[in-house]
């Protein structure tokens, strides 16, 4: 079987990816879901937005001819993993989900995990503090509930909402990021705790290297809980599921 991949992109590593399957002339598909204006190009044709829930998904693999899926998509696309498990059993179509490691706090970092937005919200209700809040544009409501920080936000695309906190500042900027950017963005806005996702990767990591050089504390929001599925964490390892998969005609 000639594979047709779709590969659900968004990440560092999805890119990478993209780059090793044209470079071997394989042919596929990497799917945005449109969060953003002006998705990274691909070597790959793309396609944005969603497919309309699991039916939605089961409908395209089908229509497409679609003979392999990866999931490359972000730890905290919950809802795209668990519609691809449920939508490829269904479509009998093989997956496998590209991931990276989450990270694990070294000596000297002084994170607080916690399970979700909700608990890094929780975790705010403390007195007045200077914090970058380092997790995009999606979940910003919730920190409404502590307007007396400081707000420092980075963003991929210009605001589109009015913030909802009083006092902040805006970054406009689309990672991967670095270190010195980001040591040299902190000590300009006089940060003093980082909030952030355990993206995991490289790509958001710029961040928590700068709060542990300048020894301030993160606020460490862990990953959802995602449904099984087989993993690969390079795209060498897709070459080789891709080769073997090829030929057996089981999942
Ligand atoms: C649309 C597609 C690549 C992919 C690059 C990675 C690295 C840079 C760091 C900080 C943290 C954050 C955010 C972040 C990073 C990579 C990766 C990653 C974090 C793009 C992209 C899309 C998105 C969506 C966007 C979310 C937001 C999250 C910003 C492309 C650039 C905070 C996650 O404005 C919005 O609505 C943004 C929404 C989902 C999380 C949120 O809740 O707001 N990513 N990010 C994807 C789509 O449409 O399907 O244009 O490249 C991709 C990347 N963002 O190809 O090199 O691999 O993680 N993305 C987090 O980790 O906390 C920024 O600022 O330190
Ligand atoms: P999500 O909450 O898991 O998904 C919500 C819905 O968005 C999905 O049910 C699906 O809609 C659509 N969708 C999500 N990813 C898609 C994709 N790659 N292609 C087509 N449709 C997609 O997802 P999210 O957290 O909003 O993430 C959206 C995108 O941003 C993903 O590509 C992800 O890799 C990227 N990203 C997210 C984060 C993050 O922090 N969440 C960070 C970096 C990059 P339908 O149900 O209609 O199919």
């Amino acid at each position: 079987m000639i594979p047709n991949l779709l590969v659900l992109g968004g990440t560092t590593e999805a890119t990478a990816l993209c780059r090793t399957l044209s470079d071997n002339a394989i042919s596929g598909v990497v799917s945005y879901a449109g969060r953003v204006e002006r998705p990274v190009q691909q070597p790959l044709p793309q396609r944005v937005g969603g497919f309309g829930g699991v039916a939605g998904l089961v409908r395209y693999l089908r229509a497409h001819g679609i003979t392999h899926v990866v999931d490359a998509t972000h730890p905290f696309a919950a809802q795209m993993s668990r519609n691809t498990v449920l939508a490829c059993a269904e479509a009998r179509v093989p997956l496998i989900a590209l991931t990276r490691a989450p990270w694990q706090a070294k000596s000297g970092d002084r994170w607080t995990h916690v399970p979700d937005i909700a608990g890094a919200v929780a975790a705010l209700a403390r007195p007045a503090a200077r914090v970058m809040l380092a997790i995009g544009r999606m979940h910003l409501n919730g920190f409404a509930s502590n307007p007396q920080h400081f707000y420092l936000l980075r963003l991929v695309d210009a605001p589109d909402i009015v913030l909802p906190f009083p006092n902040h500042a805006v970054v406009q900027a689309r990672g991967p990021f670095t270190t010195a950017d980001d040591l040299s963005l902190m000590q300009h806005h006089k940060i003093e705790l980082v909030v952030s996702k355990n993206a995991g990767g490289t790509g958001a990591a710029a961040k928590i290297a700068a709060a542990r050089t300048l020894e301030l504390p993160v606020i460490m929001i862990d990953r959802p809980v995602l449904p099984d599925r087989l993993q690969a964490h390079t795209p060498q390892e897709i070459l080789a599921w891709l080769g073997h998969s090829s030929t057996d005609l089981g999942v």
